[in-house]
């Protein structure tokens, strides 16, 4: 069913990817699957943008019929998993970049598996971030961008939480264009190259 669920998603219809959801929880298919066919479906959708067979309407929809499809699951993976928080997290797309689909997934991934986490949003400037560590406690940042203009925003991000005197404050960065040699540019503790990632990564920094 997981072909059905990505080729409904690609397809832009909306009603038959919610109610497929709904049949593969009913029918047992671990929650993890269902959002690996939404990852899959997504980067359908991204090749068929970059090559001009669809357009910024569909992109938002996808985005939207993602945002419906995680709300479905999230109860049953919270009942699968883990409900008591491990550790905090302050997570956004950073200054002059609006991309956010990946940001929630990295959320709600961040989220089911036991971290409490401040969504910043999109378009979040350096000193929103180190105000919201100072607010919130959090010892993990974790940084989308998926414009190479990204790049430098990221990098006064990190600035600006060390000039800030977080120093063991831990910052993670992800998103297309994102490898570890933007990583040692920014001056970020890792590079991440999905939601899980992003999770191994906060677990073994909350834990070490
Ligand atoms: C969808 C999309 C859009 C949508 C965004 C909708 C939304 N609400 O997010 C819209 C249409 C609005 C858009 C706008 C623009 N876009 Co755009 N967009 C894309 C597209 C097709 C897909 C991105 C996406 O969401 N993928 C789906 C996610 C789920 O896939 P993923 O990468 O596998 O996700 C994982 C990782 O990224 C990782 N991850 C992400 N963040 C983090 C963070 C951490 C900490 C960690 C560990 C991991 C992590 O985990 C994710 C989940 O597993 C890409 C092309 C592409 N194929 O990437 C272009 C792309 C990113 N866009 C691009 C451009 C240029 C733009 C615009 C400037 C276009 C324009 N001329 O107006 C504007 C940007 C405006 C702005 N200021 O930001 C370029 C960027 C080029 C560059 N080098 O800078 C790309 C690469 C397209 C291209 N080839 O030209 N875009």
């Amino acid at each position: 069913m997981s072909q059905e669920l990505i080729l409904a998603i690609t397809d832009m219809r909306e009603e038959d990817a919610l109610k497929i959801t709904q049949q593969m929880l009913d029918n047992g298919t671990a929650p993890i699957r269902i959002l690996d066919a939404c990852r899959d479906a997504m980067g359908i959708i991204g090749q068929l943008f970059e090559t001009g067979e669809c357009f910024i309407p569909e992109l938002i929809l996808a985005g939207e019929m993602l945002t419906q499809i995680s709300a479905i699951i999230k109860p049953r993976l919270q009942q699968n998993g883990e409900n008591k928080k491990i550790g905090k997290v302050v997570l956004g797309t950073v200054e002059g970049d609006i991309h956010d689909i990946a940001k929630d997934i990295v959320g709600f991934m961040l989220d089911v598996n036991g971290f409490e986490v401040t969504d910043l949003g999109v378009d979040v400037p350096p000193a929103k971030f180190v105000e919201a560590v100072k607010q919130t406690g959090a010892t993990v940042v974790a940084l989308s961008g998926f414009l190479t203009l990204a790049f430098d925003p990221m990098k006064y991000t990190v600035q600006a939480l060390k000039e800030a005197g977080f120093a063991d404050v831990r910052v993670m960065i992800g998103g297309g264009q994102i490898d570890d040699q933007i990583r040692q540019y920014t001056g970020a503790d890792a590079y991440g190259k999905d939601a899980m990632a992003a999770v191994s990564l906060a677990r073994q920094w909350v834990m070490s």
